[in-house]
């Protein structure tokens, strides 16, 4: 493909993918990167590091073929708009945790000002044809700060994760002022046409809204593009992985110590909106139903630990430390203990052995925008002998995979049934399951993703409307 116009992306962290066999970043950075290269363009971002007094000094770098520019913040900004309105206040709210949601308005004036401050230290950056790319909650915002510096290019924003029910949304204090800006993107993606359509009941309930065919929105006097892009892996990527020493030598080893025993394997950063403790009561729950199963498995979950300056994190934790030695201490032998509850990163050649070797994916977020751990499990197991995928309902991956075991993650008996449902399955339903599954993890991979965001954006046929630049 032939592109004509730069590519600028911007997202809160900046993390282009790290030479082959080191640790890497994921499918996300990959494919951003690999977009950048295409389009040429350049990365923009935080720096992840605190300066005393911001200057939006630019540090430019040349990274493997990809320009990165990033900006350090003041650690006000970083208690404000990172910590405070991205973390506290929408990260909880869009995963429907209202309760932990907290709304301060030093946390708004934080959000404001640092994309503010993103907006005046990219502007220099950008060219006349530049297609611009936003990524994520932390920077709804930031075409409308774009907008007022006079920035007439195309803006596409794409948010990771769920757009909460109207109801939801409403609890957010300047809830209109946040989706009003919001209009001042070309198109906004989300991963499901059930997040979009959230957003569009938003826009006509509180907004006097009006639907445009096709997917468009017209309210606040201007008009946008909305649409829905799943989010994919990087198939060949991960194909690749499985086939290294590290995750054969991993399989390997997992293999070693299940011997006589399945394994049921959890990976998930350690968030709330993950749903472990649901998690931990359902293999609980499960070990108490099926007593003559208990020695036939083992549950491995991997969570390393983020976020860990905001109190909600550090308070799981200790719950989740509890709950693993409650199961052991209740269920454990002499020569014998049915979970291993591990709070560190591992390589992602490794996770790719560990998936290959787990009989159970077992995948139950509370809310997810979409999961990647569900389709790398998919990817990393072995046609003539897959495990099975067990997905919360609520993960925006059910919507592309529904040939999953289905459950609702707040139940630990669903989840308990589904367990034992994974575990007695005939090889040729799992076979069968899994070829539907494999099938759309190729076909709505990080490429496809990317390219139909990207060619959606581009498209020149879409005019801007009524914008106030
Ligand atoms: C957000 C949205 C959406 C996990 N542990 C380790 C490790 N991981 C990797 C996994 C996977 C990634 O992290 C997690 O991706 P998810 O999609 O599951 O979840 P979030 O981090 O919450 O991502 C989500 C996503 O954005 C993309 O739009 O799907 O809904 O919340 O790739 O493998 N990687 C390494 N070590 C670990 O221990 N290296």
């Amino acid at each position: 493909m032939t592109a004509p116009q730069r590519l600028v992306v911007v997202s809160n962290r900046v993390n282009p993918p790290a030479a082959q066999g080191e640790e890497s970043v994921g499918g996300l950075a990959m494919a951003l990167a690999a977009a950048l290269k295409q389009y040429s363009g350049v990365w923009f971002g935080w720096s992840g590091q605190t300066t005393p007094e911001f200057t939006g000094e630019l540090n430019v770098v040349e990274q493997r073929g990809v320009t990165t520019a990033t900006v350090d913040l003041e650690e006000i900004d970083l208690d404000e708009y990172y910590n405070g309105y991205a973390n506290k206040t929408l990260w909880p709210l869009f995963h429907y945790r209202t309760d932990l949601a907290a709304f301060h308005r030093a946390f708004g004036e934080g959000y404001r000002r640092v994309n503010r401050r993103f907006a005046e230290t990219l502007r220099p950056l950008i060219q006349p044809n530049d297609l611009i790319w936003i990524h994520d909650y932390h920077l709804i915002p930031l075409a409308r700060e774009l907008r007022r510096l006079g920035v007439k290019n195309r803006i596409g924003f794409f948010l990771h994760v769920p757009w909460p029910a109207h109801q939801v949304m409403i609890n957010l204090p300047r809830h209109r002022q946040l989706v009003e800006s919001m209009f001042d993107y070309d198109l906004i993606g989300f991963h499901t046409a059930e997040y979009q359509q959230a957003f569009e009941e938003y826009v006509l309930n509180e907004a006097d809204g009006v639907t445009l065919p096709p997917g468009r929105l017209r309210a606040f006097g201007r008009t946008v593009e909305t649409g829905s892009f799943p989010i994919g892996i990087d198939v060949d990527d991960f194909a690749r992985m499985m086939k290294s020493g590290r995750a054969r030598r991993m399989r390997d080893l997992m293999t070693a110590c299940t011997v006589f025993r399945h394994l049921i394997v959890g990976v998930d950063r350690l968030d709330y909106s993950k749903g472990l403790e649901e998690r931990f009561l359902g293999f609980e729950t499960f070990l108490q139903q099926n007593p003559d199963l208990r020695r036939e498995v083992l549950m491995l979950q991997i969570a390393p630990p983020s976020r860990e300056s905001v109190e909600a994190y550090q308070e799981i934790r200790g719950r989740l430390d509890a709950l693993s030695g409650r199961i052991n201490g209740e269920f454990a032998d002499v020569d014998w203990a049915p979970f291993r509850w591990v709070n560190r990163n591992y390589r992602r050649d490794e996770l790719a052995g560990i998936y290959g070797a787990a009989r159970v994916g077992l995948v139950t977020p509370l809310r997810d925008g979409m999961n990647l751990v569900a389709k790398e499990y998919v990817a990393a197991q072995d046609p003539e002998d897959p495990g099975v995928l067990v997905l919360s309902r609520f993960a925006g991956a059910a919507r592309q995979m529904e040939e999953a075991l289905l459950v609702n993650p707040n139940s630990p008996e669903d989840i308990a049934d589904a367990l034992k449902r994974a575990l007695s399955m005939e090889k040729a339903e799992r076979v069968r399951r899994w070829q539907a599954l494999y099938e759309n993890v190729v076909r709505e991979d990080v490429t496809a993703w990317r390219d139909s965001f990207v060619a959606a954006l581009a498209d020149e046929g879409a005019t801007r409307q009524g914008l106030a630049v």
